[in-house]
């Protein structure tokens, strides 16, 4: 059953782009959005009250992780994954077989789910669609994904189809094993690798079950933005118009425009706060790397159009040196601007849709990043 207070509200379309607001339980969400990764209950080197300063108002949270540390009945007991790391707003969940793929050496799949050693103590873990969910809704996510498998790029035909109908049966006793809530939902997860056909197979046998929104996934896994793109372009036009859509670990700004103008709604993705922590800062005109030496009698901030405490109270020479020493509190100050600037670009995307002016904004946003570094 579709939960009628969770509410995906269409606000307005600039071409296939479109403007929109999610209601939910703990919070509305405006779209496009941007959520920041908070896989151990945590956004790295945030505390909540910054994250949410940045503007950002949904975080995501991984049942991998949590479930090995500190373990989804623990969370529960403790009142779930809002009250326990102090997130009060929307938290969407990711459903693990990705992470599993990704960060577990030892792993073996079966058509029922995935057996796994963890990456922390090497103890045996099993995941299931029923598994997964149930773990979801002891977090008390906002969002649950459905359990699913990342195709790999590249892949056979013959092997994105039959990893696709997998996933779609993982969709179907997910949806079966999910608890409605007035205000929460759980999304089903488009597979179908680069191939028109499976991806529109997908979308339909998703929507056929009945999410109250659509991820799309295994996309961003080596394919390149032409690719991506390709794939959106015929994933979007399938997907029911009226429920959020969310591109699953993507991505870089211009991915994000691209996707955008392509009818993706939701994002997440580890960059901003990831290479952070690295140095590696985004700006309007592009990427800039912080250690570089460069910068160490730059009196100047890292963008004097940008409206965060790195960039207002601090100088190059200063962040630079921070992260030379490795300080904590220069991976505190890049992460707090790198996710600025991503919930910035958001809130620009939705202003230029309401406006009616995303080709403009999307060229000056092109013209600038090409400009480079100053
Ligand atoms: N499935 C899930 N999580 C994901 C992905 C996916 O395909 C991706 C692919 N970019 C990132 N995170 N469940
Ligand atoms: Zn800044």
């Amino acid at each position: 059953m579709t939960d009628p207070a969770f509410r995906f509200e269409l606000l307005g379309h600039d071409g296939a782009a479109r403007l929109g607001r999610v209601h939910t339980a703990h919070g509305v969400v405006d779209t496009p959005t941007f959520m920041p990764v908070g896989t151990a209950a945590t956004v790295k080197a945030m505390k909540p009250e910054d994250v949410a300063a940045t503007g950002a108002q949904i975080v995501l949270g991984n049942t991998y992780h949590l479930m090995l540390r500190p373990g989804a009945e623990r969370v529960g007991r403790l009142g779930g994954l809002h009250r326990f790391m102090n997130w009060p707003g929307p938290i969407l969940t990711d459903s693990g077989g990705f992470q599993v793929m990704s960060l577990s050496k030892l792993r073996r799949m079966d058509k029922d789910g995935v057996t796994f050693r963890s990456h922390l103590d090497g103890s045996e873990h099993r995941l299931t669609p029923e598994r997964s969910t149930e773990i979801q809704h002891l977090l008390d996510a906002t969002i649950t994904m459905a359990f699913d498998e990342c195709t790999p790029f590249p892949s056979e035909p013959e092997v994105a189809a039959s990893s696709m109908r997998l996933s779609m049966a993982w969709a179907k006793r997910s949806r079966d094993a999910f608890v409605a809530r007035q205000g929460y939902g759980q999304f089903g997860i488009v597979q179908g690798s680069v191939y028109p056909d499976l991806r529109a197979e997908s979308a339909a046998a998703l929507a056929a079950i009945g999410f109250e929104g659509y991820a799309i996934g295994g996309l961003a896994v080596g394919e390149g933005q032409e690719r991506m793109f390709a794939a959106l372009d015929v994933t979007t036009q399938v997907l029911p118009e009226d429920r959020p859509r969310y591109l699953m670990g993507v991505g870089k700004p211009s991915d994000l425009v691209g996707s955008v103008r392509r009818g993706v709604d939701m994002f997440d993705c580890v960059l901003p706060t990831r290479s952070g922590r690295t140095g590696q800062a985004f700006t309007r005109r592009g990427t800039v790397n912080m250690r570089n030496a460069r910068h160490q009698d730059d009196g100047r901030p890292l963008d004097e159009a940008c409206r965060c405490p790195a960039c207002r109270q601090y100088s190059r020479a200063y962040l630079h040196h921070l992260m030379r020493s490795e300080e904590v509190l220069g991976l505190m100050l890049l992460t707090t601007h790198n996710l600025t600037y991503y919930q910035d670009l958001m809130a620009g995307l939705r202003g230029a849709i309401a406006a009616g002016t995303l080709d403009a904004f999307t060229a000056a946003f092109e013209a600038e990043q090409a400009q480079g570094d100053i």
